[in-house]
C-alpha cells in the first residue's frame, strides 16, 4: 500500500506568491497535510518534487515494481509533457492527476492535460484536499 506523491515545477514555491490562486500554505505544509492524510487512510506515502522534466520521468520509472499508486501534480508540465505521459504509461501504475487551483476556469493554455487520458481521475480546485481525495480514489479502486 505505497503511494508516491509527485509535484512538478514551482510547487516548492507555494505560499510565497500568487496566494490568491494557490493559497498561503507552503510546500512543507503540503507535505505535512499529505502525511497526515496518509496516516489517517493507513497508507504509506513518499514524496518527490522537481523543477526538471527528466527528473520527474526518472522518478516515475524508479517507481516501477515498488509503488502501488501515484498522485501527481505535474504543474506546468501538465500542459506540455508527452514524456511524463509516456513514463506513466511505461510503468502502468494507477495514477490520479491533481491540481490545487481550479484549472478549468483559468487560461486556455492550461486546458490541455497530456496525462489526463492516462489517469483514473483528475481533481482540480480542491486545494491541498485534492491530494487526500486522490489517495482515497486510489484506495477505492483497490490500487493502493
Ligand atoms: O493548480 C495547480 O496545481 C497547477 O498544477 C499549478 C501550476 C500551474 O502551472 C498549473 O497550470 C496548475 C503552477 C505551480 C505553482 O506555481 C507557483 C507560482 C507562483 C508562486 C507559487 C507557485
Amino acid at each position: 500500500m505505497k503511494i508516491l506523491v509527485i509535484n512538478g515545477p514551482n510547487i516548492n514555491m507555494l505560499g510565497i506568491r500568487e496566494k490568491n490562486i494557490y493559497g498561503s500554505e507552503t510546500y512543507e505544509d503540503l507535505l505535512r497535510f499529505c502525511k497526515d492524510a496518509a496516516d489517517e487512510l493507513g497508507v504509506e506515502v513518499s514524496f518527490f518534487q522537481s523543477n526538471h522534466e527528466g527528473a520527474l520521468v526518472d522518478t516515475i520509472q524508479e517507481a516501477y515494481g515498488k509503488i502501488d499508486g501515484i498522485v501527481i501534480n505535474p504543474a506546468a508540465y501538465t500542459h506540455t509533457s508527452v514524456a511524463i505521459l509516456d513514463a506513466l504509461k511505461a510503468v502502468s501504475i494507477p495514477t490520479v492527476e491533481v491540481h490545487i487551483s481550479d484549472v478549468p476556469s483559468r487560461e486556455d493554455f492550461r486546458q490541455i492535460s497530456y496525462i489526463r487520458p492516462y489517469c483514473i481521475r483528475t481533481i482540480t480546485g480542491m486545494g491541498f484536499e485534492g491530494y487526500k481525495e486522490a489517495m482515497k480514489e486510489l484506495l477505492k479502486k483497490g490500487c493502493a
